[in-house]
Order: structure tokens, then C-alpha cells, then sequence
């Protein structure tokens, strides 16, 4: 990677910049100026830096004649971007002297922007780190999503419940994005299909346009900068005059409204099945657009189109996108005459495709009349595609089902390679849901371990660990994260790891502040900080950490002179607002949380706080002041995770299952520096065949059933004793991801986490020694595993020079 560049600029000429755009894009002076319109100001000041190495990158990239990545997601979760830019530009610290200059609170004015939230959890997360990667490598690349107007529902607490409301990011100007009103193109909904003189034709019966919004995403140091080009749904014709001049005004504006409703708003749903005509619509509406961008790009250019494959790798994150198959089979016979086989060809030469779960319930599945009433053209494409498979293999998998189309089946099929994003995963992927496709096509499988960016992770979100690191081994980390081996020759230390403490505090102190200023909620700083933070899910067991809180709780009672190691246990996260089961976990947390935070004897020792509205911008300020973090899924069932490698990074050591990348993160950390507990996923699937193996784990365990006993009869919801009676026979009878199985070992294990903690220097070496092995989870490394074994593109960034010879 090139050298380090110095900031271009001087902190008096970017206060004047920042002066500027207040007076000339917000028309403001500073006496007038609200924090809106400093953080406008801010904003467009960075961003008149990502313009030239924007265009500097696209010239490149045009002149190298070389592959493009296209990564199609329905989801990126981008979080705040001031910060992101400023530190990747280098100008963060200018960033923070020029407000100060001006009298303003930097960090004020960066917590002034709201998140992107245009994602769920993971996968989205996921998108958002890899395009901060394929920009600091310099792989040339577009993300392409849809631009939802509103993002991830915003979720608040009545009564310990969750109660959902729209979120509104867009209700204030997006700056970082520019709109393309010059591209856009028509989708395709519904309507026929007709042979006439030998041609097929699809007769549309709905059409919406999708206009192109474009946000550069630049690397570390400035070096290059990729484009996010999100689509927005549009009319064809914006408003009906005719209904308008017979005074019908709704059926005026009806177009409008059902077009705009296509990029209205994300799905919360993120494991669970949704099969909604809107869901599929959204679909086909960016992943058509995105093939109809990249083809003209391509045509544009001069290419050919069988030689696509050697131009263009597509992405598809999940099978959200998988419709880009039959798209681009669809556009090659239908518009440039390909024959079927040849199509076919052509399409898997540029696909591949990510899979993120084995839940059977979030696996894809269209009820076949739906899919053929919205894409009739498709339909019978996959039929030639399902044909042609069937013909050049001896398998029996088909992708039309029982009345559904299967779209793992169509997303596998149509890819030249099929990845898992851990290496318990893929074995996982290999051996369950894709066993026959696995002997059908040997070698199609592999593996790409998810990995996280280290700019937003750890240099932004923990300045005191950032500048220690710096301090002890150099700044060259952030994009060769490796070199954070170099921290493994001062663990032994004492200085260092005092100051690695220090770091620690300080990141515990700013977390107690911000959560007393935002829910006047005091926390005992020296107490362990022990955080789970994720969507709330059966699988990812979010209930077996409270049972074992309630347990804790029992015996601190009990014995409460016992040197009880204080904790605080922090929850985040939303359920799916039609996922009844994972709401109830939330109002039982919460529910637990009033009684027992509330107890004057365990209070010096418990505490339970769950945030409202968990989102990104909450995970940068509860990751770096975490002492464990909890990554407990039933194993076999979180694909990877990504939380996990966050937490590690910043120092916080793991009590988890060997599930996903947790086994991976043990393998680098060390067994001695991660607390296991639970059954394996193949002693989970055996355990399954036990009969009544909940019911028999409860009468084996004396704790949790007292605890089972006190949730069902009422202490925690004293005004419904009723409450959770469901919940509890739930775990009774079926126990699907084995809380109850698992809960002892769990319990035992926490136990010695407290122990340990109770040893300072001892845990913050471990802790240390956490930050000093995960570099491998860098999302460069997994970037450039996607880009050696997948899409077969270099990094054009060595012939880019500095960022000094470019801006
Ligand atoms: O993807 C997650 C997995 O559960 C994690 O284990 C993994 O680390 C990440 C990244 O690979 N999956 C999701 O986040 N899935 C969704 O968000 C989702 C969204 C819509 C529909 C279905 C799933």
C-alpha cells in the first residue's frame, strides 16, 4: 500500500471552506447558523474533496478497460458518513480543529447526522464494510440498492414493549449523494407473453422508471473512490391530467404513488419468510436496473457481449438479487438474439453468489403464481434454465417446486461460484442445503470468511486505543491490519497494558455520559460491561442471557456477601415488528430490568440496561467500552457474525459457542483468551433426537427450572402474571435452539468470566492479546479473497499514485 499522505489542507482554509458553503449552500451566517446548518456545511466541505479522486478513479478504471465488480444488495447499512470521510480522507483531525476554530462541538455537530439505516443487521452491515474495502484496495466496483425512503423502522419502549415508527432520514437533504436525473430506465412489471414471427415478446403491463442516485465512497487515504448508486422508483408519467381535469385527484396522482411505493420502504423482516408481491417487485426493480446500467456501460465501451464475463463480476448478496440471472438471459436472447445455452453461459460467467443463512425459513421461496403474474417473462426463463441444468447433470433438484420458485436453487445454479461467509458455514453449506448441488457441481462451493473495515471499527470509533496502537507499533495498521501482531511483544508489559486499560475506561466513561445524557441511566463504571447487540432472534438467544441474569440474580440474593463480580448486562437490538416471540424476549428483558434493577440488595452487583433504538451510530459508542462480548447462537445457526469481530478488535473478550466465526476468532485469539461453552452443531443436531430433551434439561437443572418457575408465574410482570406463560412452555416443549440444553454450561462459564474479570491485569491482557490476533478479520482480507477466487480483479491502485498527485 502507498505511503501515508499529510492532509492537503490547512485548518484555516478549511474553516473557510466550511465558511463558505454555510454562506453559499445554506445561505446562512455563522451568528444564524444551527447545527443542521453547520453539519450541512461540514459535509460539503469534505465532500468537495472525494470529487477528485472520484473522478480520478472512474477515469482510471475506464482506461484500464479491465473488470468491474458489481455487488447487488437490497440492503447497505452505512451508518453516519462524516466521520467515515473524514478519517479516510485524513482530514479528521483538521475536521475537528476547524469546528473548534468556528465555535462549534465537532462531535455535536457529527451526532447531528442521522444513520443510512437502508439494512437489517448483518448482511447489510456486511455491504456497507466492502465498500469501504473495494475503495481502499482499489478494485474498481459500483454497490448497487435500492434508495429507501425510509429506513429500518426507529424502535422506542412503552411499558417494556417495542412500538415501531417510520424512520425519516431523507426528510433532511441527503448531502453525500448526487442525484443522475439523466439515468434511468424503464422496469417491467406483469402483462404477457406473446410469440410473434418468431420472437418472444413480453407485453409489460406496468412500468416504473428507476433514477439513479450516486455516493462516492472513498478509501483510506483518498486513493480511490468507488460509487454507491442506489435506485429510486419514479412514474413513467408523472401525473394522470386527464383523471385530474374530470376532478378524479386521487386516481390524478395514483401513478405516482404506486410507483414511488416500490422504493418506499425497507423490509424489517431479516430471518424470516416474507413472500410479498411488494418484496418481489422491490427486487426486480433494482437488480433490473442495475444489470440495464452495467450493460450499457459495458456496450458503451464497445464490448462485446460474449465477452461480458471477462468485464463484469456481479455479486449478488444473498438471493435477494437473484432474479439477475434470468435478467441478464432474459436481456441477451430477447434484445442481442444470444441462443438459450449460450445465454446461459454467458450470465453464470459473471455471477456468483454469497449465501448468509441455513434457516430453512429464510431461505427464498415465491409462490409460482405470484412470481408469474409479476415476471412472466422470467418464469419461463427459468424454465430453460431448469432444463438446462437438469440436462447437463444427473441431478433431481429443480428450481420449480411444489407450485414455488426456488430462488437458492435459481442463485446457485446460475453462478459460476457459490460462497459462505465462515468456515464452519460453508462446510455447513456443503453438507445441508445445497448437499445435491454440492455433488452436482463439485467445486462451486467455497468459503470467504466475513471480515469488518478497521477504519470505521476501531481507528473512528476508539480514538484512545487508535492512538495507543499508534503509539506502540506505528500508524501503517489501518489498511494492513496484520500488523496488529506487533501489539503480542507488549502484553507482557506492565506499562502497556496498564495503558491499554486506560484506553478501556475511557471508552467505558464516554458510554456511561452519552447513555445518562440520552436515558438518564447511570452505570457503574467498574462493573464488567457485558453486551450482546444484534437483532433479537431465537437463534441468537438473547432469552438464555437473561435466564442466566435471573439465575445470577437468585444467588447474588442469597449469598450477597459472596464477592460478586458487578456487572451490567446491556441488551440492543430490534425484532422484526411481526416476530412475536422475539418481542416477547424484549419485554421480558425489560421486564426483568425494572424488578431487578430495583433490588437494594443485588444492586451494587446487576444491572440490566437495554437502549432504545440500537442502530450503528449506538454499536461505535457500546463496542470499544466493552469488557465481554456475548456471541451465544445455538450452534450451526449464525452464519458468521460480524459483531463478534468488532468487539474482539476493540478488546473485549468472547464468551460464545463454536458457531459461525466464532470458532475462526478462537483459532486466532487462543483458547485461553475466549470462553467456550455449549454443544457443538453436529452434538446439536443429535441432541435433537432425543425425546423431550427441553422438558428432561429443566428437571436436571434445579436453577433454571426456579428461574423458568419465577418468569411463568409472574414476578416480573406483576400487573399480568400471565404474561409469559407462553414463552416458558414454549422453551418446555419445543426448545428448537436449545436454551435449556445449553443453559448450565453457560451459567458455569460466566462464572469463571467473573473470576477472571476480578483478576484486572490478568483480563486486560487477554483483552489485549484479543485486539493483537483478530487482524485477519480486516474485510480487505475478505475483499481480496472475493477478488483472487471469485471475480479475478486486481487492485488498480498502484498505478494511482498518492493522493497527493491526484487532488
Ligand atoms: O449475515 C447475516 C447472518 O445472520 C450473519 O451470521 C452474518 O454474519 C451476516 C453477514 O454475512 N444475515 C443477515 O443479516 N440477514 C439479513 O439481514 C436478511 C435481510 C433480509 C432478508 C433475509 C435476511
Amino acid at each position: 500500500m502507498s505511503k501515508s499522505s499529510v492532509p492537503t489542507i490547512s485548518v484555516s482554509d478549511f474553516s473557510a471552506d466550511i465558511l463558505r458553503h454555510l454562506k453559499q449552500s445554506l445561505g446562512k451566517d455563522a451568528r444564524h447558523a444551527s447545527l443542521y446548518d453547520w453539519r450541512m456545511s461540514l459535509s460539503l466541505a469534505l465532500r468537495d474533496h472525494v470529487v477528485d479522486p472520484w473522478f480520478e478513479s472512474t477515469r482510471k478504471t475506464y482506461e484500464a478497460r479491465g473488470k468491474r465488480v458489481y455487488y447487488l444488495s437490497m440492503e447497505f447499512l452505512i451508518g453516519r458518513l462524516i466521520e467515515d470521510v473524514a478519517v479516510n480522507l485524513g482530514f479528521d483531525a483538521i475536521a475537528a480543529q476547524a469546528m473548534q476554530s468556528l465555535g462549534q462541538d465537532y462531535a455535536e455537530v457529527v451526532a447531528n447526522e442521522p444513520d443510512a439505516a437502508l439494512g437489517n443487521g448483518g448482511l447489510g452491515r456486511l455491504a456497507a464494510c466492502f465498500m469501504d474495502s473495494l475503495s481502499t484496495l482499489g478494485i474498481p466496483a459500483y454497490g448497487y440498492g435500492i434508495r429507501y425512503e425510509h429506513g429500518l423502522f426507529e424502535q422506542h419502549f412503552e411499558d417494556g414493549a417495542q412500538m415501531e415508527t417510520a424512520e425519516t432520514w431523507l426528510a433532511q437533504r441527503h448531502v453525500w449523494e448526487f442525484e443522475r436525473p439523466e439515468v434511468s430506465y424503464p422496469i417491467h412489471f406483469g402483462g404477457d407473453v406473446v410469440e410473434e414471427m418468431g420472437k418472444t415478446i413480453w407485453r409489460a403491463g406496468e412500468t416504473v422508471m428507476a433514477s439513479a442516485y450516486d455516493t462516492p465512497v472513498v478509501g483510506w487515504q483518498g486513493r480511490w473512490a468507488n460509487t454507491l448508486r442506489l435506485w429510486a422508483a419514479t412514474p413513467t408519467t408523472a401525473f394522470d391530467l386527464e383523471s385530474f381535469n374530470r376532478g378524479d385527484y386521487m386516481a390524478a396522482s395514483a401513478p405516482e404513488a404506486l410507483a414511488r411505493t416500490i422504493s418506499r420502504v425497507l423490509y424489517p423482516d431479516d430471518t424470516t419468510d416474507i413472500g410479498k408481491e411488494l418484496r418481489l417487485k422491490q427486487e426486480y426493480f433494482f437488480t433490473s436496473a442495475s444489470i440495464q446500467d452495467l450493460l450499457r456501460r459495458f456496450l458503451s465501451e464497445g464490448g462485446d457481449l460474449r465477452a461480458l464475463p471477462d468485464h463484469v463480476a456481479i455479486q449478488l448478496n444473498d438471493t435477494h438479487p437473484a432474479i439477475a440471472g434470468p435478467e441478464l438471459v432474459r436481456i441477451l436472447m430477447d434484445d442481442h438474439g444470444f441462443e438459450v445455452a449460450q445465454a446461459i453461459s454467458t450470465a453464470r460467467g459473471c455471477l456468483a453468489y454469497t449465501n448468509h443463512t441455513l434457516l430453512p425459513e429464510a431461505l427464498e421461496r415465491w409462490p409460482e403464481d405470484l412470481f408469474i403474474r409479476v415476471l412472466p417473462r422470467h418464469h419461463r426463463i427459468i424454465q430453460l434454465i431448469e432444463a438446462a441444468h437438469l440436462a447437463a447433470t444427473t441431478s433431481d433438484i429443480r428450481i420449480l417446486e411444489h407450485g414455488e420458485v426456488k430462488m437458492g436453487e435459481l442463485a446457485f445454479i446460475m453462478a459460476h461460484h457459490v460462497n459462505g461467509v465462515s468456515a464452519l458455514h460453508s462446510d455447513l453449506v456443503k453438507e445441508t442445503v445445497f448437499s445435491d448441488l454440492h455433488a452436482d457441481y463439485p467445486g462451486r462451493i467455497i468459503n470467504q470468511t466475513n471480515g469488518i473495515t478497521p477504519r470505521r471499527w476501531l481507528y473512528s470509533c476508539n480514538p484512545p486505543l487508535r492512538n495507543l496502537i499508534n503509539e506502540t507499533i506505528g500508524t501503517g495498521w489501518p489498511d494492513d491490519l496484520q500488523q496488529l501482531d506487533g501489539l503480542s511483544d507488549h502484553v507482557g508489559d506492565a506499562g502497556f497494558i496498564e495503558k491499554f486499560q486506560v484506553a478501556k475506561d475511557a471508552n467505558k466513561a464516554r458510554l456511561c455520559d452519552w447513555l445518562h445524557k440520552r436515558d438518564g441511566v447511570s452505570l457503574d463504571p467498574h462493573a464488567m460491561f457485558d453486551v450482546q447487540i444484534k437483532r433479537i432472534h431465537e437463534y441468537k438467544r438473547q432469552l438464555m442471557n437473561l435466564l442466566e441474569t435471573v439465575a445470577l440474580w437468585n444467588e447474588i440474593r442469597e449469598n450477597p456477601n459472596a464477592g460478586w463480580t458487578p456487572r451490567v448486562k446491556i441488551f440492543g437490538g430490534k425484532a422484526a415488528p411481526g416476530y412475536v416471540v422475539a418481542k416477547e424476549i424484549i419485554h421480558l428483558i425489560n421486564d426483568a430490568a425494572t424488578i431487578i434493577n430495583a433490588d437494594p440488595v443485588t444492586r451494587d452487583y446487576l444491572q440490566i440496561v437495554y437502549p432504545e433504538n440500537y442502530n450503528v451510530s449506538m454499536a461505535e459508542i457500546l463496542i470499544p467500552a466493552t469488557d465481554l462480548s456475548e456471541q451465544i447462537s445455538t450452534a450451526g445457526k449464525e452464519a458468521s457474525g460480524t459483531g463478534n469481530m468488532k468487539f474482539a478488535l476493540n478488546g473485549a473478550p468472547t464468551i460464545g459457542t463454536l458457531d459461525g466465526a466464532n470458532v475462526e476468532i478462537r483459532d486466532c485469539v487462543g483458547a485461553d483468551n475466549f470462553f467456550l461453552f455449549g454443544l457443538t452443531a453436529a452434538q446439536v443436531t443429535e441432541r435433537r433426537s432425543v425425546p423431550e430433551y427441553a422438558r428432561r434439561a429443566v428437571e436436571a437443572s434445579p436453577r433454571l427450572a426456579r428461574v423458568l418457575k419465577q418468569i411463568e408465574s409472574g414476578v416480573f410482570s406483576p400487573s399480568d402474571k400471565a404474561r409469559y406463560h407462553g414463552l416458558v412452555q414454549g422453551l418446555m416443549n419445543h426448545d428448537y435452539f436449545l436454551v435449556t440444553c445449553d443453559f448450565d454450561s453457560y451459567f458455569d462459564t460466566q462464572r469463571i468470566v467473573d473470576k477472571a474479570f476480578a483478576d484486572q491485569p490478568s483480563w486486560t491482557r487477554m483483552a489485549a492479546l484479543n485486539t493483537a490476533r483478530v487482524g485477519w478479520f480486516s474485510s480487505d482480507r475478505t475483499i481480496s479473497g472475493y477478488a483472487r477466487d471469485i471475480w479475478k480483479t486486481p487492485s488498480l491502485i498502484a498505478s494511482m499514485g498518492s493522493r497527493k498527485d491526484v487532488a
